[in-house]
């Protein structure tokens, strides 16, 4: 039979310079601590030596959104709103460049980071620029205020959506940005300072500045930093609140997750197969809303899992950059010894391990899809956020004890429904504690959407109106 198969697509739509320094005040400078090398995770290369921003280089950053923000507070929004759109248009017109790199420096296949995360990073910069002219008119009050500067922090599995994220709806409020990206996926960030640049945007408006834990600490401590956005690891976000409690900064915090994607006898089968599979394969499980625990009703359970082995068996992990890849490289070989470990805890306590076969790649770092049954609530594989391609599926009878079993957990960030059933879509929904509920879909995203969790997930909302309100003094 004839199969279709695209050529992968070529890293060389993508110029990557052998070092990478700091973007302040419209320019690239160097950095005064070591520099770092980030790697392609799939083959273990090295892409590029980047810069450490020292706490002094941070200050730099500081001081030049500092200076920058009067005048760029001051534009009336329509004007600021210019300069997102355009923005938001060379992203599109680079798209291929930047599905690329990100697909390089994170292990992420092509066809999401060129379907998925570029076109929405575009759409975040479309959706705030079209606020940027209309904040007396958002219910926020006759005259919102921006806060000054956003110090913003965050990780490695959406480099550039998480980017976006932040820095839109950050300037599109007035305020100005020193953006710290994760060290193992510092070169997104970098093409967005190089397309800042190429947008004419204002010298000081946005910096990034790169580096590990000890840059991001340096932003978020900074005295003339007035709000601190923070996405990554619950211990990381803990530490933050700590340093920003008493300090007068506002703060967001979004955190980990284990969510419940829970599929009823009555659903659409092949349907909530398809859902399952996005909902914890999707870039590897490196998704903080990712579906990691699959709560089945009893009834199907035995169905559904053949559905599922069958599905699994006809995903293809390997070359991010192959259009036919579902299943890239895991980030790092720090994630990779945790998605090993916790997997490891899941046999050691009694659950029972599945994977398709699968031939990894010799080089680069890899991790099957794998599913765990048998598994109990108290199981480290139920509790803990794994933030990899592995399923721990648990089963429930009653629509209550669906709901006990997926609140029994302390975060708090996002849930599926599976039913054909309106009424049981919002009992369930009012009864779940999580900040985003799915109903017969999963990992949906849209800018105009608030994203955001309840307990340890963080707190605050990114997206939407209510995205607008984390950068306002309202
Ligand atoms: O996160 P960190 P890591 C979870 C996931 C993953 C685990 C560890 O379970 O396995 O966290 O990942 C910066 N002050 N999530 O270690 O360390 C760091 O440089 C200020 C879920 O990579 O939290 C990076 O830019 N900043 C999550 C960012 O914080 C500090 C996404 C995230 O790194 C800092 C990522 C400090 N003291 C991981 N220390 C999600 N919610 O999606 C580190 N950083």
């Amino acid at each position: 039979m004839f199969e279709y198969a695209p050529a992968p697509e070529s890293r060389d739509v993508v110029d990557i310079k052998p070092s990478y320094g700091l973007f302040i005040g419209g320019e690239f400078t160097d950095g005064s601590g070591p520099s770092f090398k980030t790697v392609n995770p799939a083959t273990e290369e090295t892409l590029a030596e980047v810069a450490t921003a020292s706490s002094d280089d941070v200050d730099r950053a500081v001081q030049a959104a500092r200076k920058a923000f009067d005048a760029w507070s001051g534009l009336p929004g329509s004007e600021r709103a210019k300069y997102l759109f355009r923005i938001a248009r060379i992203i599109q017109e680079r798209a291929r460049e930047l599905a690329v790199l990100e697909s390089l420096d994170n292990g992420k296949p092509i066809r999401e980071s060129r379907d998925v995360d570029v076109p929405l990073v575009a759409a975040h910069f479309f959706y705030y620029a079209g606020w940027a002219d209309k904040l007396s008119h958002a219910g926020f009050g006759p005259d919102p205020r921006p806060l000054g500067v956003a110090g913003q922090v965050i990780p490695w599995n959406f480099p550039l959506l998480m980017l976006a994220w932040k820095i839109a709806p950050a300037l599109a409020c007035g305020n100005t940005v020193v953006l710290k990206p994760a060290e193992t996926t510092p070169l997104t960030a970098l093409l967005i300072a190089e397309i800042c640049q190429q947008a004419e945007l204002p010298p000081g408006v946005v910096n990034i500045v790169t580096g590990a834990g000890e840059t991001g600490a340096a932003v978020v401590a900074h005295p003339d930093v007035n709000k601190v956005a923070f996405t990554g690891s619950t211990d990381v976000g803990r530490l933050i609140a700590r340093t920003v409690a008493g300090s007068g900064k506002k703060l967001t915090l979004e955190l980990g997750g284990k969510a419940a994607n829970i599929v009823f006898e009555d659903a659409a089968l092949d349907q909530a197969v398809e859902g399952i599979v996005n909902g914890i394969f999707f870039n590897q499980g490196h998704v903080c809303c990712a579906g990691s625990r699959l709560l089945v009703q009893e009834s199907i359970q035995e169905e559904l899992l053949a559905a599922l082995k069958r599905r699994l068996a006809t995903l293809r992990l390997g070359d991010p950059l192959d259009k036919n890849t579902d299943i890239g490289a895991i980030n790092s070989a720090e994630q990779l010894a945790k998605i090993r470990q916790l997997s490891e805890a899941g046999e050691s306590e009694g659950a029972e391990r599945w994977s398709p076969a699968c031939e990894l790649p010799g080089r680069g770092y890899w991790f099957p899809p794998t599913l765990f049954t048998g598994v109990a609530q108290s199981h480290r594989i139920a509790r803990e956020e794994i933030f990899g391609p592995v399923l721990s599926i648990l089963t429930f009878r009653t629509p209550a004890e669906a709901v006990e079993k997926a609140n029994n957990t302390p975060y708090g960030l996002s849930a599926g429904i599976w039913t054909e059933k309106g009424s049981r879509i919002l009992w369930m929904a009012d009864k779940l504690r999580a900040g985003v509920v799915w109903a017969n879909t999963f990992n949906r995203f849209d800018p105009a959407s608030p994203f955001g969790g309840y307990k340890e997930s963080g707190y605050g909302r990114e997206g939407g109106l209510r995205g607008l309100e984390a950068y306002l003094d309202v």
